[in-house]
């Protein structure tokens, strides 16, 4: 079974971090609604969702990605690169640890999830906004004995590395090439986002279904020329805080 652990918005979501985009009213009972919805799709998509209450002291807490990387043998406690975000982190930790056995990145190692890239086992994390390089060589330590590959990748011009690139197929990534070198993905096909939606690489792999942003229309088109298959979830109130789509989840095997 596939779970998806999601957490309620909070009621502060307005007062999020921001980072490479602009501040906007942020309407969080429209917020709410649309996070229900994309709960909802999850749930279509066969997840089993797990929900946690909202953390009205932590604004960007709905972004569940960013504190934890689950992996099938283990889950990995990240260090958020935000202060204002590390507090978000032990709560995550009591819902994991039912599930895998928890290790945590420590000071002065700073990590987001929305960083790390999976592509079976290779780990893509990458180095800009968030995330550091002492992260990369605690994540060595704790994931090249269980048999992962750690490759630091350079993002420009945005938060996160899945900003930036997301799996989209078993053979195929979405890339937006003005903020990564997209040549690192030289293995697998590479889709690049329509130059009119800049944000639009980040999207949700749900077995073969993907799931993206309503607002980007134009990059969806490409994905099904591609042959591949998109639902969509309109996350505009979301997008205003910086999120997308990865973040508001944490998907793994049960
Ligand atoms: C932040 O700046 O941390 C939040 N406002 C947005 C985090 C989005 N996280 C993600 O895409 N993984």
């Amino acid at each position: 079974m596939r779970h998806a652990l999601v957490r309620a918005v909070s009621p502060r979501l307005a007062d999020c971090e921001l980072s490479f985009v602009a501040r906007r009213r942020i309407d969080v009972e429209v917020a709410t609604v649309q996070h229900a919805a994309y709960v909802a799709a999850l749930e279509a998509l066969a997840c089993h969702v797990v929900r946690l209450p909202a953390l009205a002291d932590y604004p960007d807490s709905v972004f569940v990605e960013d504190t934890a990387l689950v992996l099938d043998e283990l889950a990995v406690i990240l260090r958020p690169g935000a202060v204002s975000r590390q507090g978000e982190c032990d709560s995550i930790a009591a819902a994991l640890a039912p599930f895998r056995p928890l290790h945590r990145i420590d000071a002065p190692a700073t990590l987001d999830g929305g960083d790390i890239l999976q592509l079976g086992r290779t780990l893509y994390v990458g180095q800009g906004a968030r995330s550091n390089a002492a992260a990369v060589a605690q994540l060595r330590v704790l994931l090249e004995p269980v048999g992962y590959r750690i490759v630091p990748v350079a993002t420009q011009g945005c938060l996160h590395l899945k900003s930036a690139v997301t799996h989209v197929a078993e053979d195929a990534v979405l890339v937006q090439p003005g903020w990564i070198d997209g040549s690192i993905f030289s293995d697998v096909r590479r889709i690049e986002v329509d130059a009119l939606e800049a944000h639009a690489a980040n999207a949700v792999r749900i077995d073969d279904t993907v799931l993206m942003p309503a607002s980007f229309p134009r990059t969806r088109e490409r994905l099904a020329l591609a042959g591949i298959d998109t639902r969509v979830v309109d996350v505009s109130e979301l997008q205003k805080a910086e999120g997308a789509v990865t973040c508001c989840s944490l998907l793994f095997q049960g």
